[in-house]
This record gives C-alpha cells, structure tokens and sequence, in this order.
C-alpha cells in the first residue's frame, strides 16, 4: 500500500477508478429518495476561472454530501455555449465561433475532470448542438402557438459604427462596448416573450422561495418585477384649437393631485411633436428629441436629469381644474404606465429637480408627520415621506393613505380615471440579430404570414461559419445567405423567407435543467414524467449576478410550460444558494490587471483537493474570496499531515488492542462524536469553512492522543475514518485514498454520511476541590478532560477562591488533571 501525500498521483489515479465504476451517473431504477443539485452551466471562454473553480467547489461539495445522506443525486453539467463572445472572437480574430466554442469546452471540460467533480457526465449538454437547440425552437413554438411569443416594433441600442443591435449589457456607459462609439436608438421589428403576463404569478410565489432564497435575491426579483398600485388619471391638453384632447397619466400617488404643478410627456409619447407644433415649439421639440434618442434609458433615469423643453400648451387637473404648463422630458419612459405623468414637485424630487431648473411652482399638499411644513419656495428635498393632507379641498386633514383611497373612489365616480397596477417589467425581448444562437424557427410568407415551422422540421439548423457573413454590416448575418432564407411556406407551400434573428442566450439556459433530466432524447425536448420526478431543483447553486435574469426567465418558461401543460410544478428550484466573487488583493481577477491565477495552476502546484478545499476554507461561501489571504500550499500541508498520522496508525497500531488509560480513549472518542455533530449541522448550513476547523480540531486531537497519550487501536481508527468521511464531500480525492489505507475496499463516497451518538456527547462533569496555598477554598464544576487554563479561570471566578487570591500574585500552579488543583501564591 502506498505511503505519503502525492496529489498529483493520487488524484489522476481516484479520477480514473471513479469513471470507470460510473460512480456519478444517476440510477434512474433507484428506490432511494431523489436529489437534483445543479450548479449554474458555465459560459465557455477560454479555461474555467476561479469563480468557476469556486462554484464547483460548493456545487460538487453539496452533490456528493446529498448522496452520502441517502439519496439518489443527479448532478449533471453541461455549457450554455452560444453567445456574442464566440462571434467577437470570430470577428475580432478570424475564428470559426464553433471551433472556437467547442474547443474551450474541451478545455474546461478537462479542468472540470481534474478537479474531479462527481458530474454525470453521460448527461452532459451543450445549448448550441442541433440536438439541443431543436428542443430550444420547441420551446419558442411552444409560447408561439400560446400566443406568448410576438413581434413589434421596439427601440433597440444601435451602434451606428458597428450598424449592429446591442445588448444592454454591451452598452457601456453609453457607448458600444466594441467600438466605444455614442450608442443611439433605433425602431426595430423584434420578437419578445410576454413575461409581463406572468408578472403578478412570478411576484406571489416569491413568498414561497422565503427562507430558501438569499433574501438579496427576492428582492432583487421583487425589485425588478416592480409592482406599484396608483391611479390613472384623464387630463386635458388645451392646444388652443378649441377641442383638444384627453390624455392619460399613471400615478402611484393620486392624493396629490392637488399639488400637481405642471405636466411631463415622454419625447417619443405619439402626441407630443403635434402638440409642440401647437404651442408654436416645433423646432425646439425636435432639437430635443434628437438629444434624447442618443441617451440611454440609465441616463435617462439619472438621478438629477432635468432636460426638457416647454410644449406651450396646457393640461387641466380633472379635480382641481387647474391648468397646467406642459413639457416633454426625458426622465419620463415612454415604456412605462402611460408615458405621461402629472408633476407633484413637492412630493417628489425628480419633479422638484425639475421645476427649480425651469423656474415652476410647487405646492405641499401633504403635510410631514411630525415635522414642520416645508417652506415650497426654497424646499431642495421633497417631502416623499407619511402625512396628512392640506391645501387639498375636500381631503384636508386626512392621512394620505386614506386620502388616496378616497380620491380614486371619486375619479372612478366622475368617470375621470381608475385605480391601477403597474409592473416594472417589460416584455422579454428575445431576438438578436446575431450569428452564434438558435434561429427563430419562423417562416414568413407574404400570404400567410408568420408561420411556425412544423416541429418535425426542427431543427432550422445554423449554417456554417462559411456559408454566411456575420461581420457587423446593418443586417443579420443569417440573411446573407441565400440558402438559409429561401424556403417554402409550410402552409400554402408557396415561396417564403426564414426569420433571420437567432435568440437571446438566456432563452438557451431558461430551459436547461428540464433538459439534463432526458439527455438524448430525439423524440421530446423532455420526459413529463422524468421532469416531475426530478424537479424542482432541490439545491441550485451559481454565482449572484444571476441573480435577476436567469432566475427570472427561468421561472417564466417553468410557469409557461405549467399552464400548457408541459410540466407538473410551477417554481423550478426550491432552494438556492449563491457563492461570492473570488478577488485578487481587493480587485476583481482580470487579464488586464495582471492579477489572474488560474484553478488550472493552483492544481498544478497544490493539487486539487487543496484547491477545492482552500475555495470552501476561505470563509462563509456567501462572502467573496480574497485569494492573496489564502494557501493552497497550506493546505496541502494539512493533507500531508493528516496522511502522516494515517500511515503512522495503519503501520503501527491499527490492530493494538486499545490502550489501558480509559479517561485518554474516552475522551478521543468523545472529541470525534462532537465533531460529526458539529460538522454535520455545519454542512446543513453550508459553513463550510467551519466544517474544515473542526477536522482540522480533530485531527489535532487524534494526532495528540496518539502522540502524547499513547492511545492505540479502534478509537484512534474509528476518529480516522471519521475525518475522512466528513471530509469526503469537500476533498474527495485524499479522503478516497485514506479511506482506503484505513483497510477498505469501497469507496468512500458510497458511504452513508456518519451519526454522531448523543450519548457521547453529554459531558463527563467532575468536581475538583481547589486550593489556595494548601487549603481547600472551594469546588469547580469541569468537563472531563478540561485543561488546566480553563480549570484555573473556572477556579478564580469562585467567589471565596477570588477572596484569597486578592492582594495576592499567583506564583505556581499545580494541576493533577481530573482531580485536584492548587494555586500557589505570595503577598503582592
Ligand atoms: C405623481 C407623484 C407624486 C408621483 C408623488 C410620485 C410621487 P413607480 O412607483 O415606479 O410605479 N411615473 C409614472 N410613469 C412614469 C414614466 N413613464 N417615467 C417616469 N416616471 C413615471 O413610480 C410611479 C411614479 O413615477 C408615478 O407617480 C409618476 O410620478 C412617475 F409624490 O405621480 B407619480
Ligand atoms: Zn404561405
């Protein structure tokens, strides 16, 4: 049998026996209880990253103690491979985006294998095969035919340099992330999912996700959904023509209506160019617009925005009959309630921001609880807070709450507006006019219109790199090629075009995990039965900046496939936990910085489970990782340590009879069964790096009894065997090959995690007469096995000990464990 602490050789060798006995993939004939953990699938850019190893760490240590609890894990892998960076690096350096993409996933996969993570690789996905993004398509046909998935125009970010539709995500500080050039607008005809009809269902059943989501995630889900009640409420426009015309706001405070002092539109509302014509303010309009259009939405909304032009014409307040000035700017959305609003500048500080730059009044109409009523000439904070009403007729003195109540009760009466929901969230827009992602599987025929392609037809396959020109040009590079667009409408068969966008990748990983449970299946996108007996995802893991989108459309697409049918449950993952960001001396890891270590050379130098282990060591997994205070080395050390004391007990003295002193073994097997215990509610509560104290506790302990206290034989293999269980979860590798040194054949991580015995953990309590210079003054109660510190500052807190040790310096102590203690002292 081997000796020593090679990793390098050790862990090749246990990775190998691992793959060959397929002690990762699921017996789907199982009888155990069913656990899916599912770890966030990576994004393939180059070799895994440290965050990477991170998350896996966590990930891998979840699946494996799942499975020593009892259960029948599926932990499976796989990469959402399509996206922008592969057609960047294709057009940044003449890569095939597929050669580039499938290579980098035979990198990480090969790092994935070095760390020796327990995937099922048999499950493995990639979201860019045919295989998969047939299945993807299906998903978009499936909200298609719902009626859930439509076409319109909308106002995307374009790069006039680039002549390309950005991302959100790829406009930087309002400049294209590419070229750096002025990112501007521009109405395109794109396709959107309507997640906006599930946004009241993905709201309420947050409250379910309570306790078993970071509470930072709901709500920043809660945050982003965005639900607020209010009122709409008809205004008047006087364009001076005699007629003019009812106009609609959305306001989530109508009890101020009596302190709406002017009137704001969007610039793009579909009224405001004609009313500026009106009110003789046409050219300034335009001027405006055009400045508008090169902001984006962020810049819109920021905080102390107050660009806008006067319209010249009037609004009449429908309560009050006031009329007042109209304006369009830009710090009112087109895009969200009615684009218009009513300017309450008392109350709220973007409106008082507003009217101090354009010289407007303002009037409180709620009076502050408690506080004094600002003074509206020279208020420069609105008074956003509780309060009673005033300047109100017909409303003064109630509580605003009550005052909003009443005054959409009279709106709705006078047939002058309605109380009213709005939600934050916008419709997903999910088209890209992109090369590297899934087409849209829609044919368009001049006679039948938008025409579903037949699902046995799918996949509508991406052509090859070669076949078309994604280079940037103002038109999607899959309607370069002719063969890709011409086809048949499958319809009325008559000649048709493809739809040329491909879609989003948050489409690709909104369904993933449905997927891994019916890998290879060519006939559905997912067994109905295998999904429900899988799913919910009992622990999902991944990295925070998730923590909006993914989880959102995923939690779309579960609730749409529900109400079609497709699946038996409404929230896809029931408990979620989210590591934090691993750091270089405080700064994020970058190429750039020069600050970048690779998991593939911490494995190199340190070896895997120091790797894995350091990851989870490091701190609560929450909390982001500074790598430059951590060492990999160092816990290689441990290992070897721990390997030393291994090999020491299995040559000399697995098989002694166990020793004579009973107090030394007792307290060794005591210390162990405190360790189960404490590691195993640890683990629960994913402290990882509290489980990895107290092994480390432990095994000093065990190495103390051996060394110092002579003990031998079964308590000292039986608190070895512990270590290696409770460690297996976390270093798989080391804790497999010592299991094995302690004289077993099966693998470690077929055990059943251990039970720690409750009786063991009660604490031998004895009493110890203490002295003071020879006389007995009083008794402390102590555990068994205490040292002679504790029993010394457990003596001194004796009242009558205390007595006779004051005035008095302690000299000697003399300590004969477990049965007395004498302190000995002279005058001070
Ligand atoms: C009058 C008022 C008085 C308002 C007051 C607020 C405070 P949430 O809570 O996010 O729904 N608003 C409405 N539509 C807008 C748009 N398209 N662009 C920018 N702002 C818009 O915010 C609703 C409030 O934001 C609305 O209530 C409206 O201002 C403004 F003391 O109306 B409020
Ligand atoms: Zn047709």
């Amino acid at each position: 049998m081997a000796t020593g602490y090679d990793p390098h050789a050790l862990e090749a060798h246990w990775q190998q026996v691992w793959a060959e006995q397929r002690l990762y993939e699921v017996d789907e004939d199982s009888d155990k209880p069913r656990f899916y953990a599912l770890t966030m699938f990576p994004y393939p850019s180059g070799d895994l990253h440290m965050g990477h190893a991170e998350a896996f760490s966590l990930a891998d240590a979840v699946a494996r103690h799942a499975r020593m609890r009892g259960f029948e894990v599926l932990n499976p892998i796989g990469w959402d491979s399509f996206g922008l960076p592969a057609e960047n690096a294709a057009i940044g350096r003449g890569a095939d985006p597929r050669e580039w993409t499938y290579t980098n996933i035979e990198t990480q996969g090969a790092t994935m294998r070095r760390m020796g993570l327990a995937f099922d690789w048999s499950r493995r996905l990639h979201t860019s095969d045919p295989e998969y993004y047939k299945w993807t398509q299906w998903l978009f046909l499936q909200l298609f035919e719902a009626g859930w998935a439509y076409r319109k125009a909308a106002q995307v970010n374009w790069c006039p340099t680039d002549q390309t539709v950005l991302a959100n995500e790829q406009v930087i500080d309002g400049r294209c992330e590419r070229c750096a050039t002025e990112v501007t607008k521009k109405a395109l005809t794109q396709w959107f999912f309507k997640i906006t009809d599930f946004a009241q269902a993905l709201l309420d059943d947050l409250d379910t996700l309570e306790e078993s989501w970071p509470e930072r995630v709901l709500a920043l889900q809660r945050n982003w959904i965005g639900r607020s009640e209010g009122a709409e409420v008809t205004f008047h426009i006087d364009t001076g023509s005699g007629t003019g015309e009812d106009v609609v706001v959305y306001t989530t405070r109508p009890d101020t209506l009596f302190g709406a002092t002017f009137f704001v539109v969007a610039p793009e509302h579909p009224n405001a160019r004609e009313w500026a014509a009106l009110g003789g303010q046409a050219e300034a309009f335009d001027a405006y617009l055009a400045a508008t259009q090169r902001k984006t939405d962020r810049e819109r909304q920021e905080e102390h925005a107050k660009d806008g032009v006067a319209l010249g014409v009037t609004a009449t307040n429908p309560l009050s009959g006031e009329r007042i000035p109209v304006y369009a700017a830009d710090y009112v959305l087109m895009d969200y309630g009615t684009g218009a609003i009513m300017c309450v500048p008392a109350h709220d500080q973007r409106d008082l921001d507003f009217a101090r730059e354009h010289d407007l009044p303002v009037r409180v109409v709620v009076a502050p609880e408690g506080g004094e009523l600002p003074d509206p000439a020279t208020m420069t904070e609105a008074a956003a807070g509780e309060g009673v009403m005033v300047n109100s007729p017909g409303y003064d003195g109630l509580p605003w709450r009550e005052a909003k109540r009443a005054v959409i009760a009279q709106l709705e009466a006078d047939g002058i507006g309605s109380g009213s929901v709005n939600f934050r969230l916008r419709d997903w827009l999910v088209s890209r006019q992109r090369y590297w992602g899934a087409p849209i599987p829609i044919i368009h025929c001049a006679d039948c219109g938008e025409v579903p392609v037949p699902i046995a037809d799918l996949p509508v396959r991406l052509p090859d790199a070669g076949e078309v020109d994604f280079r940037p040009s103002g038109i999607a590079p899959l309607a370069t090629s002719d063969a890709f667009v011409k086809t048949t409408c499958p319809s009325c068969g008559g000649e048709a075009r493809r739809d040329t966008d491909t879609m989003d990748t948050f489409v690709d990983s909104s369904w993933y995990f449905l997927r891994f449970t019916s890998a290879g299946r060519d006939d559905v996108a997912f067994d109905r039965e295998a999904v429900d007996r899988w799913l919910p995802v009992e622990q999902y893991t991944g990295g925070i900046e998730h923590a909006i989108l993914h989880l959102l459309y995923s939690r779309f697409v579960v609730k749409a496939l529900k109400a079609l049918g497709h699946v038996g449950f409404s929230e896809p993952f029931t408990r979620l936990k989210s590591q934090g960001m691993v750091l270089m001396d405080g700064a994020k890891m970058s190429k750039s910085r020069g600050n970048l270590v690779q998991p593939s050379a911490v494995i190199d130098t340190a070896g895997a489970d120091a790797l894995r282990a350091t990851m989870l060591f490091a701190g609560p997994i929450e909390d982001d990782i500074d790598w430059a205070d951590v060492s990999p080395v160092g816990m290689a050390k441990w290992f070897a340590r721990l390997t030393r004391l291994v090999d020491e007990h299995v040559e000399g003295g697995a098989s002694v009879a166990e020793q004579p002193d009973a107090a030394d073994v007792d307290r060794l097997r005591r210390a162990t069964h405190r360790a189960i215990a404490g590691v195993t509610e640890d683990y629960d509560a994913f402290k990882y790096n509290t489980v990895l104290a107290k092994l480390m506790g432990l095994a000093n302990e065990t190495s103390a009894s051996v060394r110092e206290r002579g003990v031998r034989g079964s308590s000292v293999q039986q608190s070895l065997e512990a270590i290696m269980l409770l460690l297996a979860p976390i270093a798989p590798h080391i804790a497999e090959e010592l299991w094995h040194r302690l004289g077993h054949d099966d693998s470690v991580h077929l055990q059943r995690f251990p039970a720690h015995d409750p009786a063991l953990l009660v604490e031998d309590v004895v009493e110890i007469p203490v002295q003071v210079d020879g006389k007995v003054r009083d008794t402390v109660q102590v555990p068994s096995g205490a040292e002679q510190a504790d029993v010394v500052s457990a003596a001194r807190a004796t009242d009558n000990v205390a007595k006779h040790l004051q005035g008095r310096d302690l000299v000697k102590v003399i300590w004969v464990p477990g049965r007395m203690l004498n302190l000995v002292t002279r005058a001070a």
